[in-house]
């Protein structure tokens, strides 16, 4: 009696397992693939330039450039902590009565760093009476008038509506001072006839130009 109720125990168990079994539906769902490896790409930083050796470089080559003056030229006096060029203009009492410091007709020319003051003393050796203009001029060469060569932009030893007639004598200095941006200018006499005589010289005001200088062509 109880081999026969262990056996339909185990009858009973068998047929329930199979029927299990058997309605379950095979769950394909969870299979587990296995996914091909992902291509990730590292980008690595990008180096970074070295900017030093850059301004390096720079930096050596602007001062090679400007520590030289050009063949034939003479250094003008200057303050660099203050930007300012001094530029000292004689009438000789040697040669022609219409110079500058001995030259005429555009041969003296100053080269001054752009944007400088331009300090001048002016001073007259000679018998006649002359003053000293710069003027953006407008025209090649000075007429009688340099008024009507262009804008008057300093005047030393006269004044911007006196300058044909009126000048410093023999023996008297006068001074006067401008800052000149980038640009060629003329300094002249501009006493009515002078400048057009050989009494004019040439100002060149550049920002490649850091120590100030003259050259007499
Ligand atoms: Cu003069």
């Amino acid at each position: 009696m109880v081999v026969a109720i262990v056996i339909a125990i185990i009858l009973v168990a068998v047929a329930g397992y199979y029927i299990a079994v058997r309605s379950t539906p095979i769950n394909v769902g969870n299979v587990t693939e296995t996914l091909p490896p992902q291509n990730v790409t590292v980008t690595s930083n990008v180096t970074t330039p070295s900017t030093t050796s850059i301004n390096t470089t720079k930096t050596s080559t602007t001062t090679s450039t400007n520590t030289s003056l050009p063949s034939g030229a003479e250094p003008l006096p200057y303050n660099s902590a203050n930007k300012t060029v001094f530029l000292y203009v004689v009438a000789s009492s040697s040669g022609q009565p219409f110079n500058f410091n001995g030259t005429s007709n555009g041969q003296l020319h100053f080269y001054i760093p752009a944007g400088w003051t331009v300090i001048v003393h002016f001073t007259n050796q000679e018998g006649l009476e002359h003053n000293f203009l710069i003027i953006q001029n407008t025209t090649a060469t000075p007429g009688d008038d340099v008024g009507q060569d262009g804008t008057i932009l300093l005047a030393a030893g006269t004044t911007t509506s006196n300058y044909l007639n009126q000048g410093i004598s023999s023996g008297q200095t006068a001074s006067a001072s401008t800052t000149l941006p980038a640009g060629i200018y003329w300094f002249a006499c501009g006493i009515s006839g002078h400048a057009a005589a050989g009494m004019w010289g040439v100002i060149v005001s550049s920002s490649s130009v850091t120590t100030p200088y003259y050259l007499i062509s």
